[in-house]
């Protein structure tokens, strides 16, 4: 009877529980060595599922084995000597298996994860991507890496604003008609400290927070989105603005000149370029200067460089500049007789339209594929100064 419970249980190992506890069971134990090899078999070719089954069946707490095992305990001491080595044999040997299958069932399935996800870093790049970069993403690419070679660095802020960052800090209190001048948008509420909150009009407050924020010598740009309440052909409600800011000490008009020569030069790939400062009025700035440069008309079209003062030649304004406000410095915790500094701003979209000959602003924002496959840029042709910044 109990023999036959022990061939069954060879056969169907999953669900028979075996207790051997009397004399009689002993001679089970003869079979040990075949319930060694039909496990060893089946564990061969099991899956990670059938594994667990087969171990729960063989040396689970009801399990086959481990109820060999429990027989041990009411064997003589000679036959105990005989049967023990057999039966330790055979849970050695099938835990051993159940291991060994194991590790080799999982190396197969992350073996096959890492074939199906495989990348061969080694493939070229899709030859003829979809996309291109914006002129507008080109230009503030260019304006960064120029810039960066004169030692600044891109700053950014919010296009969300307070009234205070972008106009009170830049000496336009309340009541400063230039305030009215800029067609803000205004959110209609306040701030939850009560100041009316506005898309910004100009990248101006970044100026302020960076000034604020940081420790002098300063030397940023500020490239962004910039709103003004204003269309026509040649304004849209959102343009790109980018300013400028050196602050640190003994910083002049010549060191503004400079800087503005050496950026235009460089934006344009020409070396034949004046410019022509002519006094303005800002009132974040004092004195501030409006930036002219010269152009000549090739073929019909305006190009930047050349004799402004020739036959084909003539001036062109591009930027507004001067000399940092001390009222503002003063507003940015800094003490103006310490620190001086220069300050410039213009128009990102104007800059690309004049440098890669676009005459109509509005397709800039019209999203229409054509005009971005005709105007658009190679994402793998990055502006460089070695390289060409328009390349
Ligand atoms: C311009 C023209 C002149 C300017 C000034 C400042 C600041 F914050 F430093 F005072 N930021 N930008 C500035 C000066 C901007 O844009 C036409």
């Amino acid at each position: 009877m109990r023999q036959g419970l022990i061939c069954d249980a060879r056969r169907d190992y999953g669900t028979r529980t075996l207790n051997f506890s009397t004399d009689k069971d002993i001679q089970a134990v003869a079979d040990v060595e075949q319930l060694q090899q039909d496990y060893l078999a089946r564990i061969a070719d099991a899956d990670l599922a059938a594994l667990e089954e087969i171990r729960i069946a063989a040396l689970g707490k009801q399990g086959a084995i481990t109820g060999l095992l429990k027989t041990l305990g009411g064997m003589s001491a000679e036959e105990r000597q005989d049967q023990g080595p057999r039966i330790n044999g055979a849970r050695e040997a099938v835990t051993a298996a159940i291991a060994a299958r194991k590790d080799a069932l999982e190396s197969e399935v992350l073996n096959a994860r890492l074939a199906s996800e495989a990348i061969d870093l080694t493939l070229p790049v899709a030859p003829s991507p979809q996309g291109s970069v914006h002129p507008v993403a080109q230009v503030m690419d260019e304006l960064a890496e120029i810039f960066a070679d004169l030692g600044f660095a891109v700053a950014t802020g919010p296009e969300i604003e307070s009234g205070w960052y972008n106009f009170t800090a830049l000496n336009m209190p309340e009541t400063h008609p230039a305030r009215a001048m800029h067609d803000t948008f205004y959110f209609p509420d306040r701030n939850a400290a009560g100041e009316e909150m506005l898309l910004r009009t100009h990248t101006s407050p970044v100026q302020i927070r960076t000034m604020m924020g940081q420790k002098p010598p300063i030397r940023i740009i500020a490239p962004g989105r910039t709103y003004r309440s204003d269309s026509d052909a040649t304004h849209t409600p959102m343009f790109h603005q980018v300013e400028g800011l050196v602050i640190d000490k003994g910083i002049t008009m010549a060191h503004l000149k400079w800087t503005l020569e050496t950026f235009v030069k460089a934006f344009f790939e020409r070396d034949d370029i004046v410019l022509r400062l002519r006094p303005s009025y800002f009132p974040f700035t004092e004195p501030s200067a409006e930036v002219d440069v010269g152009f000549t008309v090739e073929k019909g079209k305006r190009v930047i460089g050349g004799d402004p003062t020739g036959p084909n030649g003539g001036w062109m304004e591009i930027l507004g500049s001067g000399m940092v406000n001390p009222k503002v410095i003063e507003h940015c915790g800094l003490d103006p007789d310490e620190w001086q500094g220069f300050a410039f701003g213009c128009g990102i979209d104007r800059l690309a339209m004049l440098k890669y000959g676009m005459d109509d602003l509005r397709a800039f924002f019209d999203g229409d594929l054509r005009w971005l496959k005709h105007y658009g840029f190679s994402s793998l042709d990055v502006p460089t100064l070695s390289g060409g910044v328009s390349a």
